[in-house]
């Protein structure tokens, strides 16, 4: 791809203006047919609703290499410039390409935005440049950042992860790059700050103390906490559950796991939990299973939106484009009364062949209008069809007479036991699967 030099200003995307709402009759597809940012819809505008966020590491970072060959994607911003340059270059890239999008937030890891230096300090100066240069960019455009967070994976020194390492010489390393992310964050008005566990997790129990490497993960994680707030971090931490990949057993392996979690490290009042589609289905569980757990806790905080191949246990990191997924989890998110400081993140890639610019545009602009559907749809099964009053219906039986005493806890053991004999075998009442299914599709057209 080319770039186009106006007045002295680099173009990474010629070619390519501000992403138009055209409706769902356009063909166009460079132009938003559902998603509609200032349309109001249960009450809120759609960017209200789901509040999108660019990830800056699969976007702008990730050129489509895999373990069978190097990156097919080629960058603009990547010309062999010595990194800080081609840091800064990336930065205008970036906005230039999330502005044109009309998306609000962005999501990034300290060493997708600036490179690692010599060492720590190096590191961090680095950092706090482009940190400088991303605020100026934020106010120029309006765009906000709706996490930071630091990457404690991928150096070689990680291999046995960050936190739960079992040299604490490396955890040091960590919290100086946490420490430093936070800064970033606060420094940039973020509103979460992510902490997804890397290589927190093992590959064999024969080498491993588990309970002592996740002590050490409550205590990191408590310190971490108080730096933030120390320094006037006043947004939501986000643990994002991952079950498997980049090690075997990955200790925050589903939304269940690290509510248990945070509820034991007396973590639970600062942070929530981040979502991600593909890591629910790894853990055997659907995207909206895994939010519904989060939101019954009091913890749903945000979304990595994406998906994986159903017909493969990989975690693919899809762009989101499956309908049915989407009103699922809008028919969750709505209930719950909507996302509040979260957002929902585009933690997905391209394909690997998928290698034309605007690839990464229509990508984004398939997923969002995706899920701009799937919110119309949910609407609608929630406003106008019997949907609701069926699965209040089926507990019924507590909403009156000993169903109610049970549920002020009045009725024991005995008692219960003698409700049974006295009224016999109960009627078989039936769940309705598939009505419930078919009235779902109903409303999907
Ligand atoms: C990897 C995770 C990662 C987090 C941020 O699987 O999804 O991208 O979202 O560290
Ligand atoms: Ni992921
Ligand atoms: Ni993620």
């Amino acid at each position: 791809m080319s770039v186009k030099v106006v007045l002295g200003k680099k173009e990474y995307f010629p070619g390519i203006g501000k992403i138009p709402f055209e409706g769902p009759d356009s063909d166009n597809p460079l132009a938003f047919k559902y998603y509609d940012e200032n349309r109001v819809v249960a009450g809120k505008s759609m960017r209200d609703h789901f509040r999108f966020a660019v990830a800056y590491w699969h976007s702008f970072c990730g050129a489509g290499s895999d373990p069978f060959g190097p990156g097919t994607i080629t960058f603009p911003w990547d010309h062999g410039q010595e990194p800080m340059q081609m840091a800064r270059d990336k930065l205008d890239a970036a906005f230039e390409f999330i502005t044109k999008l009309g998306i609000p937030f962005y999501c990034f890891h300290d060493r997708d935005i600036a490179p690692e230096g010599g060492d720590v300090r190096e590191s961090w100066k680095n950092l706090e440049d482009i940190t400088a240069l991303a605020k100026k960019k934020q106010e120029e455009s309006g765009v906000r950042l709706l996490w930071g967070t630091a990457n404690v994976f991928g150096h070689k020194r990680y291999m046995n992860g960050a936190a739960t390492n079992p040299d604490f010489a490396v955890l040091t390393h960590a919290a100086a790059q946490v420490k430093a992310a936070l800064e970033a964050t606060v420094a940039l008005g973020g509103e979460n700050y992510v902490f997804w566990g890397g290589r927190e997790g093992y590959y064999t129990l024969l080498n491993t103390d588990m309970k002592r490497e996740q002590e050490h993960l409550g205590l990191f994680l408590q310190k971490a906490r108080d730096y933030g707030r120390k320094i006037g971090f006043k947004g939501t931490y986000l643990i994002e559950p991952k079950p498997m990949e980049p090690t075997k057993h990955q200790y925050d392996f589903d939304s269940a796991t690290v509510i248990g979690f945070l509820r034991q490290y007396g973590l639970a009042g600062d942070f929530k939990l981040n979502i991600e589609n593909n890591h629910a289905t790894l853990a055997g569980h659907t995207f909206a299973h895994d939010i519904q757990v989060a939101v019954d806790a009091g913890l749903f905080g945000s979304l990595d939106v994406n998906q994986g191949d159903p017909h493969n246990g990989w975690d693919t990191d899809e762009f989101l484009h499956n309908l049915y997924d989407a009103v699922e989890i809008m028919l969750v998110i709505l209930q719950a009364g909507g996302l509040k400081s979260g957002g929902m993140n585009f933690d997905a890639k391209r394909r690997r062949s998928s290698t034309d610019p605007e690839d990464l545009f229509i990508a984004h602009i398939s997923s969002m209008d995706t899920l701009a559907r799937g919110l119309l749809i949910a609407d609608s099964i929630l406003t106008q069809s019997p949907y609701l009053k069926m699965r209040k219906e089926r507990y019924s039986s507590y909403d009156s007479g000993k169903g109610v005493a049970f549920e002020r806890g009045e009725l024991d053991l005995e008692k219960l036991a003698d409700l049974a004999v006295k009224a016999g075998e109960p009627a078989l009442i039936s769940g309705k699967q598939e009505l419930y299914e078919s009235l779902i599709n109903r409303y999907i057209h």
